[in-house]
């Protein structure tokens, strides 16, 4: 649902079917759907593994009817909450970007997550993204230079950014948000450096009353993932980079519910020398379009 000016609920009151079905939305106006294009052979393939994995693990589990009834509620459940994207991007889309970008060389992605909204406002570096008067949290500074694999500086390049607030809400997706609060996108000085204002952001709970938040209760896991900023970097003629970026201490990055903490993703902040919050330096590496290890 989008935000309305009559909409006086806070953030925390939003609901996973909100959330669930805004990035449903999101993902069917995102062109994904029209392009599909899977031959006759891959779609055999694939689609025979997956039912001949679910059949094995009957068998081997020795599935009782109340269990397969219960799957099939489920699995109405997370399509009426619109939660598809966020149960695939929380549980499977960290081995298909594994798989992807095994080849390339240059600076680690991870996964895109269900809450990217593209054409965010356009900014140039020194940026600060959209926040609201007073907004709660440390202030972070964040900057860095493109260079390609051979550290040449890249031109044209830009930074899109989106995160969570001080709460660990994403506009757009919860009530009473400022439509691009933390979103934006950066262009890079000619030299490739760029330079953004923001706050760190909390930690996320993926929401715990939908479809994925009930599955969840009822295996006894946890809903979390730590504190993170999304990342998706461009340059014409290189290879794009979705990334997420985290913080060193998060008891979630060793136990992520998404599986997207990688090393090369920790954030290394400092206090600021003027007082005013943290700041981190973040270089990127970007591969030549269809340039390989
Ligand atoms: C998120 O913010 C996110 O990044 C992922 C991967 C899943 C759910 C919410
Ligand atoms: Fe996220």
């Amino acid at each position: 649902m989008t935000q309305t000016p009559t909409d006086s609920r806070t953030e925390n009151e939003g609901t996973a079917v909100e959330a669930g079905t805004k990035a449903t939305e999101r993902f069917a106006a995102s062109g994904k759907l029209s392009k599909v294009d899977v031959s006759k052979e891959r779609v055999s393939l694939l689609a025979g593994a997956l039912i001949k994995a679910a059949n094995d693990i009957v068998e081997e589990h020795q599935v009782t009817y109340e269990e397969y009834n219960a799957l099939k509620a489920w699995l109405i459940k997370v399509g009426t909450d619109g939660e598809w994207p966020l149960f695939l991007d929380v549980w499977l889309e960290h081995t298909v970007e594994d798989v992807n970008s095994q080849d390339r060389p240059g600076t680690v992605g991870t996964i895109e997550g269900p809450y990217y909204v593209p054409n965010s406002p356009e900014l140039q570096t020194p940026a600060t993204v959209e926040m609201r008067d007073g907004e709660e949290g440390t202030p972070l500074r964040f900057s860095g230079q493109f260079t390609d694999t051979d550290g040449d500086p890249i031109q044209g390049a830009q930074v899109e950014i989106w995160h969570a607030d001080a709460a660990g809400f994403y506009s757009q997706y919860a009530p009473g948000l400022p439509e691009w609060l933390f979103r934006a996108t950066v262009k890079a000085s000619d030299d490739g450096r760029f330079e953004i204002n923001t706050m760190r952001p909390a930690p996320y709970q993926i929401p715990t009353d939908g479809a994925c938040g009930q599955l969840i209760s009822a295996a006894g896991w946890h809903a979390w993932r730590p504190a993170h900023i999304h990342i998706k970097v461009s340059a014409p003629g290189y290879e794009p980079v979705t990334q997420q970026l985290y913080f060193p201490g998060d008891p979630h990055n060793a136990d992520d519910i998404a599986s997207a903490v990688k090393p090369e993703l920790m954030l290394d902040p400092r206090p600021r020398t003027d007082g005013k919050g943290e700041e981190v330096v973040y270089d990127y590496v970007l591969a030549k379009q269809g340039q390989k290890k």
